[in-house]
């Protein structure tokens, strides 16, 4: 028999660096939202997904540890098909990655970037090694696993080429969908904006704080960061906010005393799942 030449010893072996392009991605792939998608069968296909959606590859170790934190509401079968298509992508790309379903409590206005700012905190309260935070709707789904999920030295906008607007950047200063900064660009914006209750405006507001602290969007190329969007109407209590189009002007204004340093809420509860960590949380309603 072949004998080891060095026995193993008594901590786990030290892995290379994880490669800045993972071998194994496959490209364009085929997403479609049609065949009904039980939990039981994702729970079944990710075998080396960790309680609470957690991954580490098992080859190498990465520079990077990426919290994805999703803002939710009655969105159940959408979280369904992300989880489908999201874990087998994240871990071709070599991610250490853990899951975070910010779940707003009750039946008030939605306010995503107020959700994705509790996202951040909870993340890091679960682990503090997250150093690259992950942005996403549920509803979003990438066609290409070359479009890598972890943070640069500018912020990062993730779904630029979507079905919906033809597979075009709608606008030179979009930014919604899927974006990533890492934890300093974050605290660097104050992070994200409180104030925004019921649909819009909230991602053009996050652009603002970006270009007005000197940050540049970088973005994938328009052939890769190409997604779909699963087709659905407007929810209830997600109304348009009538009030996003002056609020998108006072940026500079608003963003040193509304962002990250002065969201309150009240985590109702966490629960780890199989495939990702459920975080209900009380975040109030519009004044
Ligand atoms: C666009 C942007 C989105 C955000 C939004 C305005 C795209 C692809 N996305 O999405 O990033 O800027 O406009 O606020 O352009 N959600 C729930 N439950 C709800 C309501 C919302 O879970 O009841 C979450 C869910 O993750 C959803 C996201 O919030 O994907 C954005 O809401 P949307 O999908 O209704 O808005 P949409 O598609 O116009
Ligand atoms: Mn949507």
């Amino acid at each position: 028999p072949e004998v080891p030449s060095v026995r193993p010893g008594p901590t786990a072996p030290v892995l290379p660096p994880c490669p800045d392009s993972p071998p194994g991605l496959v490209g364009r792939l085929l997403i479609e939202f049609t065949s009904p998608m039980p939990l039981e069968r994702v729970q079944r296909e990710n075998p080396g997904v960790l309680l609470g959606g957690r991954y580490t590859p098992p080859d190498c170790t990465p520079a990077q540890t990426v919290a994805v934190i999703i803002p939710f509401r009655h969105r159940e079968h959408h979280l369904r098909y992300w989880l489908h298509y999201l874990h087998p992508i994240l871990r071709r790309q070599r991610l250490r990655y853990g899951i975070y379903v910010i779940n707003q409590h009750g039946e008030d206005t939605f306010n995503r970037a107020k959700l994705l700012n509790v996202g951040f905190l909870e993340a890091l309260k679960e682990d503090a090694a997250y150093d690259c935070f992950i942005f996403s709707d549920v509803d979003l789904v990438p066609m290409d696993d070359r479009n890598l999920y972890r943070c640069g030295d500018q912020p990062r906008h993730f779904a630029i080429a979507m079905d919906k607007f033809g597979f075009r950047l709608p606008y030179a200063g979009y930014f919604g969908g899927v974006s990533g900064l890492s934890k300093a660009q974050f605290l660097r914006i104050n992070g994200f904006p409180n104030e925004y209750w019921g649909w819009g405006g909230e991602d053009d507001d996050i652009f603002n704080r970006i270009s007005l602290t000197g940050m540049k969007i970088s973005r994938p190329d328009i052939r890769i960061g190409r997604y779909r969007m699963i087709k659905h109407d407007r929810d209830k209590h997600n109304e348009p906010n009538p009030q996003r189009f002056t609020k998108i002007q006072n940026t500079k204004l608003t963003m040193k005393r509304d962002g990250i340093g002065s969201v309150r809420y009240q985590v109702l509860e966490v629960s780890r799942q199989p495939l990702f960590t459920n975080i209900t949380v009380d975040i109030g309603r519009p004044p």
